[in-house]
């Protein structure tokens, strides 16, 4: 255990005893002004696509679950920007800005929210299970540390086919209790899978505090299985970047797996029909942390002091992102619902003629 805590590097640890500005300063010079712009543009649109979500959930255009990632967007767009096309995503039911950060289209997505049959998912799958295997985001997952598995299922596929694509697994901080998570983190360790085990560790699995239903950190779950693990502020993007530009790579050269504890905070519900506090967290909290940990104010503020940006520029990339959210939200709206008979399509992959499906050759 000690020496595998000796490889736990704790990023936000190292950045607190530097001066934060200093910090800042050189994290910024690492991008370009247009590049800095792009990802406050690009976090804005997720933060308009989900608020836009609750508002159609609101008036009963959006059915069943629906988990808004609101606070969160610098884990999406910093973990998921920096990879290649032809590496995977897969995650849990928190995935909405997930599938846009990996290339997936405002319209199709909201679609799929709104159960049409022009989702990504042709309208069957909703909120949950957004998919598109072309730009290899493989879901969007309901069941808590189920897409683990998958995950180190497509590392080995990425291995057994000899690639140099990474797969990216998000999963929430609750999921580090389940089975599947530690039979996948150990296999993976085992069999060095190209795979990044992210930690969304927002602090909370529904109304739960994970202090309540762990003994130690998230950040020491990784480190039973031999994994090197890392420790980033979530909230950051300049860190959530440049963390993943670097770590992408490290895993293409044969680093193996990765458990990375980002630490971030949802400013909404669990879900829909859950209250953003109450019993489980107060106010103060939950007001405190988007006061001070909101990504999207974090990287506005950084960008006006270097006068990267102004107050008009800022109003200017707001109304774009509302634009393509509005159109968005008409293309779901104009988009039909299933018709009937897809009822039976999609549910197994062929019947025989007795009406069944076998996976292992038999027919009857
Ligand atoms: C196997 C399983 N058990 C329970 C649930 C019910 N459930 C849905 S979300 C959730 C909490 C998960 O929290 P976390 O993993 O921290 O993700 P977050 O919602 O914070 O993003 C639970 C217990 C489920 N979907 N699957
Ligand atoms: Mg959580």
């Amino acid at each position: 255990m000690a020496e595998a805590m000796a490889e736990t590097k704790t990023k936000a640890q190292e950045g607190a005893q530097r001066n934060g500005t200093d910090v800042t300063a050189e994290r910024m010079e690492r991008f370009s002004k247009d590049e800095l712009r792009g990802f406050l543009r690009d976090m804005l649109l997720f933060r308009r696509f989900e608020e836009k979500a609750e508002e159609a959930y609101a008036i009963g255009k959006i059915g069943g679950f629906c988990h808004l990632h609101i606070g969160q967007e610098a884990v999406a767009l910093g973990l998921i920007g920096p990879l290649r096309e032809d590496d995977y995503v897969i995650s849990a039911y928190r995935e909405h800005t997930q599938a846009l950060a990996k290339g997936l289209e405002a319209g199709p997505v909201m679609a799929e929210l709104y159960g049409r049959d022009g989702g990504v998912s042709r309208g069957k799958g909703g909120s949950m299970h957004l998919f598109d295997a072309e730009r290899r985001f493989m879901g969007g997952h309901g069941i808590v540390g189920g897409q683990t598995a998958l995950a180190a299922g497509l590392g080995w596929s990425i291995r057994y086919r000899e690639g140099d694509q990474v797969c990216v697994c998000f999963l929430g901080d609750a999921a580090v209790n389940q089975g599947a998570f530690h039979e996948s983190m150990n296999m993976a360790a085992i069999w060095k899978l190209p795979v990044i085990f992210v930690v969304e560790n927002n602090a909370y699995g529904m109304g739960t505090a994970f202090e309540r239903v762990s003994a130690v950190p998230v950040v020491e779950r990784g480190e039973g299985y031999g994994i090197p693990t890392h420790a980033i502020n979530g909230q950051d993007i300049l860190e959530t970047w440049s963390f993943m530009e670097e770590l992408a790579e490290e895993v293409r050269s044969g680093a193996g797996p990765q458990y990375v504890d980002a630490r971030t905070y949802r400013f909404k519900g669990h879900s829909m029909s859950d209250p953003v506090s109450g019993t489980y967290r107060s106010k103060e909290e939950v007001s405190e942390k988007k006061e001070r940990e909101d990504p999207i104010t974090v990287l506005r503020d950084h960008l006006f002091e270097a006068d990267l940006l102004s107050q008009e520029e800022l109003e200017e990339m707001d109304a774009e992102v509302r634009a393509v959210v509005d159109e968005a939200a008409e293309f779901a709206d104009d988009s039909p619902f299933p018709a009937d008979e897809e009822l039976y399509t999609h549910v197994y992959s062929e019947l025989n003629e007795h009406g069944r499906l076998f996976l292992d050759g038999r027919d009857r």
